[in-house]
């Protein structure tokens, strides 16, 4: 039984099709219904409409990538019972449906950040980028954080009055954009939003953070084990505290506190070897082979590091993480299992005629499919020496 192989589709407003997803030799489909509010209850009619436009396609939704965890559970805010029962009610909905893997991350208000979404690689395609530099001139002169210095560098903070000076307004404003960017779909946060936030998390800090996603599956996981559905934790992007923000999924560590402090087979893990990828510290295959038998999903890209830390997304199969090792182990997972683990490939770059098109950052067609019949190859190459 090989590996299922997915792909994200944003719904019926993204630019690519199901038909260029088929094309592309997937099968399986990941989606959310991004139009609902966070924290709000998922309808069933629109779930079952959603579904209805991907099977008439001929393809099978696998995995809802994501239901948003609401703020107000992530701080455990005066709300947060209320959002727990709408997260709790909408599993319900979503298992009427036949859906029952679900991906979310607990990621403090931004989801992944970079500071470029358009690097342009020497063969000229673009990728996203992340950049130390980039980063602070965002926290010290737009955001204007309190202390933020003290989170960087002495090497960053020798560029970065100098590189702030020559930028124009123009790549000022882009930084900031990207930043400030959420999922395409439903749309990010202001620069008084973040700061606000970060005030907030600065009193729940890390350990206060990892007790409310506690809390969180505990008070989920009756009703995922009465739906069989399987939660998987996005891990954090990039994997260490930005903008003095805590980050409670970014390693080995984390992900076995997480899936210890709840022990439940329901508590599982999306691994995203892109996303552990960007820390030095990590090892996506030891990862693996660590946290395995509560891995239902896995997303895979790879990304490449300089000696500073900033990082750009490399091609699926080179870069610093052993995409091959990964494989290998996951292929061997997945022959335990009674249903294939689905994957898709996670990001891919901009290139061809996907240049010249207006594209989800990370989402384009072209650099996908490429991902991900490198990543199918890979699969059969281990498959038929391991035969
Ligand atoms: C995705 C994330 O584009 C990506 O990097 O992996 O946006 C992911 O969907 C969320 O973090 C999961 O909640
Ligand atoms: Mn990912």
């Amino acid at each position: 039984m090989a590996l299922l192989q997915s792909w994200r589709w944003y719904g019926p407003d993204d630019p690519v099709s199901l038909q260029d997803i088929k094309q592309a030799g997937a099968e399986g489909i990941v989606s959310a219904l991004h139009q609902v509010a966070h924290g709000e209850i998922w309808p069933i009619e629109e779930i079952l409409e959603r579904k209805k436009i991907i099977e008439e396609a001929g393809l099978k939704w696998v995995v809802v990538e994501s239901v948003p965890v609401h703020e107000e559970i992530k701080t455990k805010g005066s709300q947060c019972e209320l959002y727990l029962s709408n997260y709790r009610q909408t599993l319900q909905n979503l298992a009427a449906c036949g859906l029952q893997v679900v991906c979310y991350n607990f990621m403090p208000v931004l989801d992944w950040t970079r500071t470029k979404l358009d690097y342009v690689l020497p063969n000229g395609s673009k990728a996203l980028y992340f950049d130390w530099v980039d980063l602070s001139i965002f926290d010290l002169f737009i955001l204007k954080r309190e202390n933020a210095e003290k989170d960087y560098s002495e090497k960053v903070l020798l560029q970065v009055e100098k590189r702030f000076n020559q930028m124009t307004e123009a790549e000022v404003q882009l930084l900031k954009e990207n930043i400030l960017m959420g999922v395409p779909t439903e749309g990010g946060v202001t620069l008084e939003q973040l700061t606000e936030s970060i005030e907030i998390y600065k009193k729940i800090g890390f350990d206060g953070l990892r007790e409310n996603l506690a809390y969180f599956l505990q008070s989920i996981m009756d009703t995922c084990q009465q739906l069989n559905i399987k939660m998987t934790i996005h891990p954090d992007d990039p994997p260490y505290s930005i903008l003095g923000l805590p980050r409670i999924a970014s390693s080995k560590e984390d992900l076995l506190h997480i899936i210890e402090s709840v022990d439940h087979p329901s508590n599982g893990i999306c691994l995203c070897t892109g996303s552990l990828g960007a820390n030095p510290d990590n090892d996506a295959v030891e990862i693996l082979k660590a946290v395995g038998h509560r891995v239902y999903f896995a997303h895979l890209r790879n990304v490449q590091k300089d000696e500073n830390g900033n990082f750009y997304e490399s091609d699926h199969l080179t870069g610093d993480v052993d995409m091959a090792g990964v494989m290998k182990e996951l292929v061997a997972i997945n022959k335990q299992r009674a249903n294939s683990i689905p994957f898709r490939p996670d990001h891919g770059h901009q290139m061809l005629d996907d240049l010249n098109k207006v594209t989800n950052p990370g989402y384009s067609a072209i650099g996908r499919l490429k991902g991900l019949a490198e990543l199918r190859g890979l699969e059969m190459g281990i498959e038929s020496m391991t035969n």
